[in-house]
């Protein structure tokens, strides 16, 4: 039972209780993870697949042959995902059957160009552990490849790419996620006046950098103490023409702090999987400012990712 907020001094009235004193969003907090594993066995077991691939409702008997699992086990999973609805439920003669819904279909099958099947299962396979070690990532305050992994953290890239599976995995991730916030991304300022863009990747401390009139940083600085950036925004500084820009693409924190929601949790998994941490525009723009850059602005989306431009004075 959740405490009584203070309602100040009572003139001998006897209190009656809130009738909000149950404790809805802690509950739902607390249990939270049920509903991420739900998704990622789901999707794992390829549950919404075999639906996209039948093309009628089926029943929890033949997707459970189907994904190879007990027919108990399927049948409160595919339950779970109705409530969470994720499935549609059609009841002919007593007997229930399932089909994706529109979300499932385009977002949850492996075959859609707009899959988050690969994000999901790094999530599962991945992060989850890593955020296992939350409380001691927030102890030590650093990543936690070590204890998940039993991976050396001295080198980042060699522990998030510790196999060249978790490489491709991790690509993966970042890809599946530009499909559905890239466009908002490469539209909130007019790139036309550059001709030449650069996606920076690989080893961009030590490689010598291309020639380009635009240097997209998409998710980079996040990984890295403001050390490390101002080091790689310096190397791009030099190695660029005036007139030249940096394209920063992250999740801004807003500047006092207060949210969005998917930034703050973000710079959690920045601490117990990276070097880095989410930053808002003023900070970001600090470290363009600290390289050299000049004429730094940043947009808002409204999705997961932002945008901060600076540029190479002429
Ligand atoms: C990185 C991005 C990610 C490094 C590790 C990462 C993401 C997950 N792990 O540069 C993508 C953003 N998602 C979350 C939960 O932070």
């Amino acid at each position: 039972m959740a405490e009584l907020p203070d309602a100040g001094p009572t003139k001998g009235a006897p209190t009656t209780p809130a009738t909000d004193v149950y404790p809805r969003k802690i509950l739902e907090y607390m249990e939270g993870f049920l509903i991420s594993k739900t998704v990622f066995t789901s999707c794992e077991l390829g549950v919404f697949d075999v639906l996209l691939a039948a093309e009628r409702p089926l029943s929890a008997e033949e997707i459970s042959q189907a994904v190879g699992a007990s027919l108990d086990g399927t049948q409160r999973l595919l339950a779970a995902c109705a409530g969470l609805q994720l499935l549609n439920t059609h009841w002919d003669n007593g007997q229930v059957f399932y089909s994706n819904t529109e979300q499932s279909r385009v977002f949850l099958t492996r075959s859609s160009p707009l899959s988050l099947c690969q994000s999901i299962q790094y999530s599962s396979r991945t992060i989850y552990l890593c955020w296992h070690y939350l409380t001691d990532a927030v102890r030590e305050g650093r990543n936690q490849y070590e204890k998940a992994f039993g991976v050396s953290s001295k080198d980042l890239f060699q522990a998030l790419y510790r196999s060249d599976e978790e490489m491709v995995k991790f690509m993966h991730l970042m890809n599946s996620i530009w499909n559905i916030c890239g466009r908002d991304v490469v539209t909130a300022f007019d790139l036309m006046p550059f001709k030449v863009i650069c996606d920076l990747g690989g080893d961009f401390f030590k490689d010598s950098l291309p020639v380009a009139d635009l240097y997209i940083l998409a998710r980079i600085l996040h990984d890295w103490t403001d050390e490390r950036c101002i080091e790689l925004l310096c190397r791009i500084y030099k190695a660029c023409k005036p007139g030249s820009a940096v394209l920063l693409v992250e999740a801004l924190l807003n500047e006092d702090g207060s949210g969005p929601l998917t930034a703050q949790l973000y710079s959690l998994n920045m601490l117990v999987q990276t070097e880095g941490r989410e930053r808002t525009g003023a900070q970001y723009a600090a470290l363009l400012a600290a390289s050299g850059f000049t004429n730094i602005q940043h947009r808002l989306t409204g999705k997961i990712y932002d945008a901060v431009l600076g540029h190479k004075e002429t």
